[in-house]
């Protein structure tokens, strides 16, 4: 039986006052959201594979009272049941890219073939601006490593479409039922392509998606036979979807799935199926003491459906999934 108090202030002092990274598995029970009260997560991405689920996390660092966004790394958590969690050692870091600065901005990863692809942000060395690399493991909890060389996409392949040098990032990543996988990004405004079966190479042109005031984390999903494209919406953010019956659209907005998160500005979610029943994986700012916009924490809601397969809105509980 785990003692649960103990473990979380020992991690927490360990993991979030002292900047150390997870260096060997740990399971806990989450009570309730933020599902992680040891250190703060933010940016969930999430994979169902094997029967777990796996969450693909930035670790907020930022030490209070500053208020900036410190993230040198990612984390990968685990579960079987939604409850009993394991973090695994950190599998990839920022720095791990090097043509990298740093900056573990938002992410997701994706098996294909027995492989497991993750798609990344972080601010390029030479290329001003943020970037998208990938990389690659043979398992889902790594470690990971680049799997180009070099970065993905470039703020220098988007300048056309918007001179902010922040648009290249929150990466989402979607394979079709025919095998063509398909990556969505953005910030200000949304972008898609097509990739190469090796998951590493665009395999067509960037191609913008308009949608109604789209901030950034674009992420896409399928229930039935239609396709899902949810996005952070406004500032402070709410998440907003749009429906379409085609990966690459046209997007029908159906308005709002998430209202603002507690204590933070943003939001950014994933949405899976797991074993039979949807759930919105998110962050808020709420997690005590000093959780904010840039310390933030992974929570977990169930998401239902309308008979019509539009999206009820999001209740976010502290309960969380039980
Ligand atoms: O964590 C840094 C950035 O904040 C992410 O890339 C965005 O989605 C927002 O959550």
């Amino acid at each position: 039986m785990i003692n649960k108090s103990k473990f979380i202030v020992l991690s927490f002092a360990l993991t979030a006052f002292s900047g150390l990274s997870a260096q060997n598995d740990t399971t806990f029970i989450a009570n309730g959201n933020p599902i992680i009260q040891y250190k703060y997560t933010a940016d969930p991405g999430a994979m169902v594979h094997d029967g777990k689920v796996y969450i693909y996390a930035g670790h907020d660092e930022c030490p209070p009272p500053k208020e900036h966004y410190l993230m040198n790394e990612w984390c990968v958590f685990s579960s079987p049941d939604m409850k009993t969690w394991t973090e695994h050692p950190v599998p990839l870091k920022a720095k791990d890219f090097s043509w990298a600065k740093g900056e573990a901005w938002a992410s997701q990863v994706i098996e294909r073939d027995g492989k497991f692809y993750w798609y990344v942000t972080v601010e390029h060395n030479t290329i001003p601006g943020k970037s998208i690399g990938v990389a690659v493991s043979d398992s889902p909890t790594g470690p990971f490593a680049d799997a180009r060389g070099s970065a993905l996409i470039t703020n220098d392949m988007t300048t056309e479409y918007t001179k902010i040098r922040w648009d290249d990032i929150d990466p989402t990543v979607f394979i079709d039922d025919d095998g063509q996988a398909y990556l969505y990004w953005g910030n200000t405004q949304c972008y898609y392509a097509r990739l190469k079966k090796n998951m590493i190479e665009l395999d067509g042109p960037i191609i913008p998606v308009s949608l109604p005031r789209f901030t950034e984390a674009p992420w896409i999903h399928k229930r039935g036979d239609w396709y899902y494209l949810s996005y952070a919406s406004g500032f402070p953010e709410k998440i907003c979807y749009a429906m379409s019956r085609s990966i690459t659209g046209s997007w029908e907005y159906k308005g709002i799935l998430n209202e603002i998160a507690g204590n933070s500005n943003t939001n950014h979610q994933a949405i899976i199926e797991f074993k039979g029943d949807w759930y919105f994986i998110y962050h808020n700012g709420g997690i005590n003491t000093a959780g904010g916009s840039f310390r933030r924490s992974v929570c977990i809601d169930r998401l239902y459906y309308n008979e019509d397969g539009t999206m009820k809105r999001i209740q976010m509980t502290t309960e969380g999934v039980q």
